[in-house]
């Protein structure tokens, strides 16, 4: 059985979206992020095991009939290129096509998405909002390719959900928590909504709210 390593606060939840979106069953092994725990006894991405396991120390990592991956979306489209189903690639056009939307996510706009998420708290300071102010104007050229090419055809590739959605989806998740975002993208806003509709998101989000913050 396909194995993720990886709490569901943490990329891992895009393996978990997709296997619930292929129908897979896995076995989850809750490895931690490092920073967040305390407890020297706890299973996280310091841990000599895991480490064993993967030496770049970071989460998520599957293991899949002996093959051992780490990088979140070389493990989704991985497992959507070897399932099969409408969210996997049905050519290798559509094949290259999920791979440059994944790569864009990934290289363009998680970085400064991210920035985002984690300064948007209470406490923020005026130098924070600033680093935010600058994440949200670098990410204007991104999220404006990315917002004419949805609202011209509804999904990132083939006209149906994918992959490349699902990818995409959990990178931009980050950065919505900023209304000016929100407002500025609007065919963003609503193909992200539907994305998170989706059941699978649902059944992996109910899971990582039921985790530890
Ligand atoms: N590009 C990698 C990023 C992996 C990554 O940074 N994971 C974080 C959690 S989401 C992590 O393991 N951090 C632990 C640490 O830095 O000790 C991916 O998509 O899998």
């Amino acid at each position: 059985m396909l194995v993720i390593h990886g709490v569901t606060r943490s990329r891992a939840s895009r393996i978990i979206w997709l296997c619930h979106e292929l129908d897979l069953p896995f076995r989850q092994v809750p490895v931690i992020q490092g920073y967040r725990t305390a407890d020297p006894d706890a299973l996280s991405t310091r841990s000599p095991e895991f480490l064993a396991l993967s030496p770049a120390g970071a989460i998520p990592v599957i293991e899949d009939d002996g093959l051992v991956l780490s990088e979140s979306m070389a493990a989704t489209l991985h497992l959507a290129r070897k399932h099969g189903g409408p969210v996997a690639p049905a050519t290798p056009a559509e094949d290259a096509q999920m791979l440059q939307w994944s790569f864009y996510a990934a290289t363009a706009i998680e970085d400064d998405a991210l920035t985002i998420q984690m300064l948007t708290r209470p406490e923020a300071t005026d130098e924070d909002r600033e680093i935010i102010d600058e994440a949200i104007e670098r990410l204007e050229r991104p999220l404006k390719v990315l917002d004419a090419h949805l609202s011209a055809n509804g999904h990132l590739v083939g006209g149906r959900f994918t992959v490349a959605d699902l990818n995409m989806a959990e990178v931009i998740r980050y950065g919505w928590n900023d209304a000016r975002l929100r407002d500025a993208w609007p065919a963003i806003t609503e193909w992200l909504a539907g994305c998170q509709a989706r059941p699978g998101f649902l059944r992996m989000w109910e899971a990582r709210l039921a985790e530890p913050v």
